[in-house]
């Protein structure tokens, strides 16, 4: 039984574990860095540990800091919430030596699926589809020049020790494939310690489809429907949705099932999402796992009326789940922005800085998932989130009108916010009719700057 929760994280992520805990009785101490002492989180807390400075190495990523914070505040679970060490297999490996419970799958769950071309080749044996290419990582230079000629150009290079995006090479020619294989292997040793590349069929404007999963010590997976993340820019998410414009009741049985499967064959367990490509006609591939709780998860908690944060911890505690598949039901819609304090007019820039001026919206249908207050100081260190407008409807477009009417309410000073582009984003054609792909919002910024210049001309 879990006594006693250490939330490891700051931010957003960790009023919503700290509200997860409260809300479940279960007591907790979080964590935070001396630039975060002045944070939501921090003064809700009831516990709390200074664990270092402002830089993230010497805090939220110091190890020996955050057993030591476990130690005197006598806490026997760390919740490590996304990004810093929830998909460090190393970290989830000493908690399980100490006796601690780690919220989150097992130190071999995560390894496995942190190598993206195990991954693969785990997805293939659960039957999964994946693109065409290698199932291994690329050994020879002969062996990636016939591999690209049997499949085609465009090929996509991917690191092996990559993923989100990182350590990905397309290659249109035949003539670019050698130099960007080898150029794609010394990137994946010196970025990932690991030089493994492996090669697959490259997918134009495909859209990224993930699915949400839980799934317990005894065997009993569910699967919370799908989530579209094609809105993104530099692999950055900046939309989501559920359930997704262009899955069907038959598309979202299948790409359900194969979650389900992969999770079954791994032996894993705690919230996880299998993401999928899905092409114009489509066609669904495996792509990577992620084994952590994700910044989107308020989208499928919205329709499903599942508390994701809750049942990690029920699932962590050795609990069983407490539904079956059968009563996994997707109502409505739901659509969540991420609020970046960034300056969309300047190449996304980092704006860090007061919020002088803070109005939240409400109302039926509105969530705001934010550690901000009027007067707040957004630390210039970290990840520029800075809350997320999660909008939902009995379907897309009353969503829609919401998330419109949220965005006329919400009023961000201080610091430059990716509000504004939202803003746009809902006079887009290709956001309202749902025909979108990973690409748009790149495209929609690329032709806004050649019109200011022409305008300028
Ligand atoms: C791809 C792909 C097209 N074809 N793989 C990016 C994140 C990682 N999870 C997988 N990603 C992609 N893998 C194949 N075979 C397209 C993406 C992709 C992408 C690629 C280039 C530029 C922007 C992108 C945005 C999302 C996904």
């Amino acid at each position: 039984m879990i006594k006693k929760i250490l939330i490891a994280n700051r931010g957003e992520i960790a009023l919503r574990i700290w509200r997860a805990c409260t809300e479940l009785n279960i007591p907790s101490v979080l964590v935070f860095s001396t630039a975060d002492r002045e944070s939501l989180p921090v003064r809700l807390a009831g516990e709390k540990v200074c664990i270092g400075p402002p830089s993230s190495l010497d805090s939220y990523l110091n190890i020996p800091a955050l057993l030591s914070a476990l130690e005197v505040t006598g806490c026997d679970a760390i919740h490590p919430g996304y990004g810093f060490l929830a998909e460090n297999a190393s970290f989830a490996e000493i908690c399980e030596e100490s006796g601690i419970t780690f919220i989150g799958p097992t130190a071999e769950n995560i390894r496995l699926m942190g190598d993206k071309a195990e991954a693969r080749q785990n997805a293939v044996k659960a039957g999964l589809p994946i693109l065409p290419g290698a199932v291994k990582p690329i050994k020879t230079r002969e062996e990636a020049r016939a591999l690209a000629r049997r499949i085609g150009f465009p090929v996509i290079l991917k690191a092996a020790g990559g993923g989100g995006g990182r350590g990905m090479r397309i290659v249109r020619d035949q003539k670019d494939l050698l130099p960007m294989l080898e150029a794609c292997q010394n990137e994946a040793l010196a970025a990932f310690d690991n030089p493994e590349v492996y090669l697959e069929k490259f997918v134009e404007r495909p859209r990224h489809i993930e699915v949400q999963i839980l799934a317990d010590n005894y065997g009993q997976v569910v699967a919370l429907g799908e989530r579209d993340c094609s809105l993104q820019r530099r692999h950055q998410k900046l939309v989501e949705e559920a359930p997704s414009p262009v899955v069907t009741a038959r598309m979202r049985s299948r790409l359900c099932a194969y979650a389900r499967r992969l999770v079954h064959h791994i032996g894993y367990r705690s919230a996880g999402t299998i993401e999928f490509l899905v092409d114009s006609r489509q066609n669904i591939y495996f792509m990577e796992m992620n084994t952590r709780i994700q910044v989107e998860h308020p989208v499928t908690e919205t329709v499903t009326g599942v508390d994701i944060i809750k049942e990690q911890l029920h699932l962590a505690n050795g609990e069983r789940l407490a539904f079956s598949q059968r009563q996994v039901h997707i109502r409505g819609a739901a659509i969540e922005c991420r609020i970046n304090a960034e300056d969309p007019a300047v190449n996304f820039r980092p704006s860090p800085g007061t919020v002088n001026r803070l109005l939240v919206p409400g109302g039926p249908g509105v969530r705001f998932d934010s550690h901000l207050y009027q007067g707040y100081r957004v630390p210039p260190y970290y990840d520029s989130l800075i809350g997320k407008l999660i909008v939902s409807g009995r379907d897309r477009r009353e969503a829609l009108e919401r998330l419109r009417r949220a965005l006329m309410e919400l009023e961000i000073d201080g610091v430059k916010t990716t509000v504004p582009l939202y803003r746009k984003l809902l006079d887009h054609a290709g956001f309202l009719s749902g025909k979108y792909y990973v690409g748009l919002i790149e495209t929609m910024l690329e032709k806004e700057q050649s019109d200011e210049s022409a305008a300028g001309q």
